[in-house]
């Protein structure tokens, strides 16, 4: 028995759109035909999706939507294939369950099923928002009790087998971790279960090894900050008496961060030389002043410049200054909310971080 584990394939993806847009589109169309074809040649028995499908939660694009339709079609014309819904997936993807196509299962709510040898319980993206509606412990009382009824309903005579859509603990530096998501510790999760495909974060990785956990990551590399990732998709191999993972890479464009300590002619002269046989894309980092200059000269001189960014080798990095600002954002509204009205009116706020994390998900390229 085998299954392939893939996530996270933020269709419709436009990178690098304040700058050169490029359209993400073919090249995550063409990793993901890699993958139909390594689980035909797999022959495996089972297709787990874990979620964010579609990059942009409102409105995608109907070429996207193309894409997404054929590679699911091709997907469960293999073997049974499950997809369970991300925090950025199309709400209009549910209506996709009305379809009488066989083998094809979208779940958008916890849920278990029994399909042949193995027993499959899925988790989608905790909506943030309902923690906010609900007491602070909401999310913890609630998943308590999923993982408790998971528990209980392992079933030893078949494989089981736990798809989430959902961040654990610790796994990402704390500068990048948002203060709104809700996390889980990996302990929390049922040590019975023979395999836990999880989706969210983008870089391909292990987990835990019991229960067996990974992230199957993204296709491609979304943006710099993954150009280290490794990048593809999981085969896991249930026939011997230890479980056992293969990785599938999958084909991609290169992503790569130049770092210059000057912008120097010799410099320039040097970079230059290194983007011009360069296939894929580029960021360039000068830890040195800003010059426009610098950044045209680069941007409009090579196709593979997507980015030219300047730093101060005080400043820690672009993540941090970026959730700097995310965060301020709500505080200086909690600070005139109290000016205004004298206390703090709770309901208001919730509303603007409702609709900032609205407005985050469908432009961001994070998770
Ligand atoms: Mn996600």
């Amino acid at each position: 028995m085998k299954i392939l584990h893939t996530s996270d394939w933020h269709l419709g993806l436009e990178s690098w759109t304040g700058s050169k847009t490029v359209d993400r589109l073919a090249e995550t169309e063409n990793a993901l035909r890699f993958l139909v074809t390594a689980a035909k040649k797999e022959s495996v028995d089972l297709i787990i999706i874990t979620g964010d499908v579609v990059h942009n939660k409102i409105s995608p694009k109907i070429e996207a939507l193309n894409v997404l339709t054929n590679i699911l079609a091709e997907f469960s014309s293999l073997a049974p294939t499950f997809l369970v819904l991300g925090n950025h997936d199309w709400r209009g993807i549910k209506a996709l369950k009305n379809l009488p196509v066989k083998n094809l299962h979208i779940i958008d709510s916890r849920t278990e099923i029994s399909s042949g040898e193995f027993k499959l319980f899925f988790l989608p993206y905790l909506d943030f928002q309902k923690t906010l509606d609900e007491s602070n412990d909401f999310a913890g009382d609630y998943l308590s009790s999923v993982f408790t009824d998971i528990r209980n309903n392992i079933d030893r005579e078949k494989i089981n087998l736990l798809a989430a859509h959902i961040m654990i603990e610790g796994l990402i530096e704390s500068e990048r971790e948002n203060s709104m998501e809700v996390q889980i510790k990996a302990s929390m999760i049922p040590t019975g279960l023979d395999y836990v495909a999880l989706g969210h974060i983008h870089a391909l990785s292990i987990v835990e090894q019991s229960p067996l956990m990974c992230y199957a990551g993204s296709p491609i590399a979304m943006d710099f900050g993954e150009e280290k990732d490794r990048k593809g998709a999981i085969i896991v191999d249930f026939s011997g008496e230890r479980t056992k993972i293969r990785i599938v890479d999958t084909p991609r464009k290169q992503l790569k961060t130049f770092r210059k300590t000057d912008y120097s002619e010799q410099s320039l002269e040097s970079l230059s030389n290194e983007l011009k046989s360069f296939e894929g894309y580029v960021r360039v980092i000068f830890n040195a002043p800003p010059s426009n200059e610098v950044r045209k000269y680069l941007m409009e001189n090579f196709e593979c410049v997507k980015k030219v960014e300047f730093r101060n080798e005080h400043e820690k990095g672009g993540y941090q200054n970026l959730n700097q600002q995310k965060f301020d954002i709500i505080q200086l509204y909690q600070a005139y909310i109290k000016g205004k009205y004298g206390n703090l009116e709770q309901p208001m706020v919730k509303l603007v971080e409702k609709l900032f994390r609205e407005v985050e998900q469908t432009e961001a390229t994070d998770n």
